[in-house]
């Protein structure tokens, strides 16, 4: 029976199969639970003589038993483990990286270059107050200049900002002059009741500029404005400087590129005038110096306002504003900034 069992319990080439033989053996109805069960008809000198042989054979198989039982457990480790293995030295699958919009990275562009000359950058909220957004950059109610932005207003006090400018009042007001100037740029999102075509998006970014300081004058503005066309553009582009009209600046100019798409021919980009307006600019009327606290007889700077989306379809020839804000994968990933 032992050396049976025996052979058995090593051919047993899995754990059921083992479990298995184990229930045969060494059950209820196994030999050997037969065999003491029929202890009783064996003659008394003999019993202990066989008990302790029908003992040892049992401790024996169920010996067996747990070692086979073991060997199986390793051999399904081992294989599990094998089933697993990574091979370190396969190529990666290539993994599909993110980047910042591409109107983001000319704004960093722009960070970049401005606090390189000494500019703090702020940021100021996007749903304002009729008082930042108009009132404090000269433009008391009912004045007939509010309508070259055509407003989002919440209620007749809030609105959503038309423009970055409100920074300039938040920034001047709050600033203590006597431990030195001003100089700030904020960029941001503004909404406008425009409509949408190949130039315009009732939602935009512009940057807002803003040096105050003890003799500054035009000149000034007119080398910073040089110096960030520069910048961005290169020496490709043509930049010129127009006189132009805002409440909070006087003098006040606009600056337009030559269009990246007729190179100055004229086209519908354009609407036939050879040239992108980018921004507007001027010196700090004195009235938006008073009302922020600021004295015109003795301080005076430049403030300017550029459109980064403007900037982008330059940069890149970009025929529609709208593409930008329609977030088409296959248009944003060709401005990667390592292309
Ligand atoms: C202003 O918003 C003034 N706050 C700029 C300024 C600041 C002037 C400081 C003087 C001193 P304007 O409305 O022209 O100005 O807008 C400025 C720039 O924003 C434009 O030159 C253009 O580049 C961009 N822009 C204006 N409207 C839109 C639009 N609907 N979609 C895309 N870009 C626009």
């Amino acid at each position: 029976l032992k050396e049976k069992s025996l052979h058995e319990i090593s051919h047993a080439d899995h754990l059921k199969k083992l479990d298995a033989v184990r229930v045969n053996i060494l059950g209820k109805k196994g030999p050997l639970t037969e065999i003491l069960r029929g202890m009783k008809d064996i003659p008394k000198a003999d019993r202990p003589k066989v008990g302790e042989l029908s003992n040892r054979v049992r401790d024996n198989i169920t010996e067996a038993i747990e070692k086979r039982r073991s060997e199986l457990e390793k051999a399904i480790t081992e294989k599990k483990l094998a089933d697993e293995e990574i091979d370190v030295t396969l190529p990666g699958k290539p993994v599909s990286q993110g980047q910042p919009h591409v109107i983001q990275q000319i704004i960093d562009n722009i960070e970049d270059l401005f606090l390189g000359m000494g500019y703090q950058v702020i940021q100021g909220p996007e749903v304002e107050t009729d008082k930042y957004n108009f009132e404090m950059l000269n433009l008391p109610k009912d004045h007939p200049a509010r309508d070259m932005q055509d407003t989002f207003y919440i209620t007749d006090e809030i609105l959503m900002r038309s423009q970055t400018s409100p920074v300039q009042a938040r920034t001047m007001e709050k600033h203590d002059f006597s431990k030195g100037p001003l100089k700030m740029i904020s960029p941001g999102v503004v909404y406008r009741r425009d409509t949408d075509d190949a130039t315009h998006s009732h939602q935009f970014h512009q940057v807002e500029g803003l040096v105050i300081d003890k003799h500054i004058t035009m000149g000034d503005l007119k080398g910073t404005l040089e110096t960030l066309a520069k910048e961005l553009f290169g020496d490709r582009f043509e930049v010129r400087l127009r006189p132009s009209y805002f409440p909070f600046t006087e003098p006040s100019v606009e600056a337009d590129v030559t269009c990246f798409n007729c190179m100055g021919k004229g086209c519908s980009v354009c609407k036939h005038t050879g040239w992108i307006e980018v921004l507007g600019a001027g010196m700090v009327h004195p009235n938006v110096l008073k009302m922020a606290g600021v004295d015109p007889e003795v301080y005076g700077g430049f403030a300017f306002g550029l459109g980064p989306d403007r900037f982008a379809m330059l940069r890149y020839g970009v025929d529609d504003i709208r593409n930008f804000y329609l977030n088409d994968v296959r248009f944003l990933t060709q401005f990667s900034k390592k292309g």
